[in-house]
């Protein structure tokens, strides 16, 4: 069954072995990088780290991810080094984790696990609490094997045939049910979400983006004089929120925090958190932030990259801010404008260096921005937003249904424009 917060004493006294895979190539970061960031991982999850390797293999294998030859080795390191859990820097399926488990006869997790369990021990909210118990199901539901799910090394064998089987079928029932019932709920939270959006003030929308501990957070409560929890570890922040900014013009526009994000975020848990995540498909402009201590800035920048697409949020207008230029006083960002970054603006949150400038071209890009539309509404939330939000230069009533002619941001644009007029309509 999934880890609970309560269940967090029982991971403290794990000693964790870690596996990185090394494909040769096609992987977003260095297998070092990557390993680096698991060892981060497994213990912001609570566990000692006590050893680690990096396999070098051309394809995966289909039983054990790895030759035979190298599980064996790793079961050898692991008992050398008293590891009671062994931990892949990859995904790994139900069938390989359990074969694994048979062959290092140890406890085996992968990367995703790890980043559930931390986000079961940080989400405080009643949303966040069912957004990560609703990932952990999905994610548990093809794992189950059968008495409660507990790690049975017999599986197959002797004493697991018959009511063992039953047992399972009524586990996945229940899991099942609970996931349904998960569903509904989360989703009355995602109604209510949209209705307070409909309801608050109808300002553009920024949403800040980025890898776990760029600095979102810090960023928003400088702008915004907040003081929400920010602090150097992964997904400080698992309940995001939005705050009024003012532009240096006087315009004020609304920054929303978003779930940091990072490599091989299980796809549940980004299914799961749709709805908190929505604030950036919605946005009229994405600022993502990246962390210049990084070693690699370029790795993670296509990291978020893929997880933007996978969010619908792929065609917004970008802005891509170097945080933390404190810590590296000689960092050149005009580097990476020539590397294809959306015109990069480098910032320290911390100290408050270069957010002004930040938030001029915030402004400017925001004011830019605006297309000509031609709709036709009925009258209601959507004509009233087009009202608030952008400019209407033309109005007129035809049965029932009102044409505007309006500027309004992209976002807008792209809401309204299922109710463009036909072409020969247009007058
Ligand atoms: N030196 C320095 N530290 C910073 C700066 N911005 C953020 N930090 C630190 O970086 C760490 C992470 O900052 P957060 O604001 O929590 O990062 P986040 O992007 O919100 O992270 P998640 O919510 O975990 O995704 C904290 O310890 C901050 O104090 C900066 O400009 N300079
Ligand atoms: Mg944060």
């Amino acid at each position: 069954m999934p880890v609970r917060p309560e269940d967090v004493d029982r991971f403290a006294r794990e000693r964790a072995y870690l596996v990185g895979v090394d494909w040769g190539r096609g992987a977003a970061l260095e297998p070092e990088e990557s390993l680096a960031e698991l060892e981060h991982l497994v213990r912001a999850a609570g566990a000692e780290v006590v050893g680690g390797v990096i396999a070098r293999r051309r394809k995966p294998e289909a039983a054990l991810l790895l030759g035979r030859g190298k599980a064996e080795e790793i079961a050898a390191e692991a008992k050398e080094t008293e590891a009671n859990l062994v931990v892949f820097d990859e995904p790994l399926t139900p069938a390989q984790q359990r074969n694994l488990e048979e062959k290092l006869d140890v406890r085996v997790i992968d990367r995703p696990t790890v980043i559930l369990d931390i986000f079961a021990q940080r989400a405080r909210t009643n949303e966040g609490r069912l957004q990560v118990e609703l990932a952990q199901l999905e994610y548990e539901l093809p794992r189950l094997r059968g008495w409660g799910g507990e790690l049975s090394r017999t599986a197959g064998g002797i004493g697991t045939r018959g009511p063992g089987e039953t047992k399972l079928e009524i586990d996945r029932r229940r899991v099942m049910r609970r996931i349904a019932t998960l569903k509904k709920k989360i989703k009355e939270i995602a109604r209510r979400r949209s209705l307070e959006r409909a309801g608050r003030a109808a300002l553009p929308l920024v949403a800040l983006v980025g890898y776990t501990n760029s600095g979102k957070t810090t960023l928003l409560n400088r702008l915004a004089g907040s003081e929400a929890y920010a602090a150097d570890v992964p997904f400080a922040t698992l309940d995001p929120f939005v705050k009024r900014v003012s532009l240096p013009s006087g315009r004020v526009v609304l920054f929303a925090d978003t779930v940091g994000l990072i490599a091989n975020l299980p796809p549940d848990l980004v299914t799961a958190f749709r709805a908190t995540l929505e604030e950036i498909k919605l946005a009229d402009l994405i600022v993502v932030l990246r962390d210049v201590t990084d070693a690699d800035v370029e790795g993670r920048a296509e990291i978020v990259e893929d997880l933007l697409a996978e969010l619908g949020a792929r065609d917004q207008q970008r802005l891509d801010v170097f945080n933390k230029i404190d810590l590296v006083p000689a960092f050149d960002v005009a580097r990476y404008g020539e590397k294809g970054f959306e015109r990069p603006v480098a910032i320290s949150a911390a100290t408050g260096e270069g957010c002004e400038r930040l938030l001029a071209t915030v402004e400017e890009i925001l004011a830019g921005e605006e297309v000509r539309v031609v709709a036709e509404l009925p009258p209601g939330a959507l004509l009233a937003e087009v009202y608030d939000r952008g400019r209407v230069l033309a109005r007129g009533d035809h049965d029932g249904r009102v044409r505007i002619v309006a500027d309004v941001s992209p976002a807008l644009a792209r809401r309204l424009a299922p109710y463009a007029p036909a072409e020969e309509d247009i007058s």
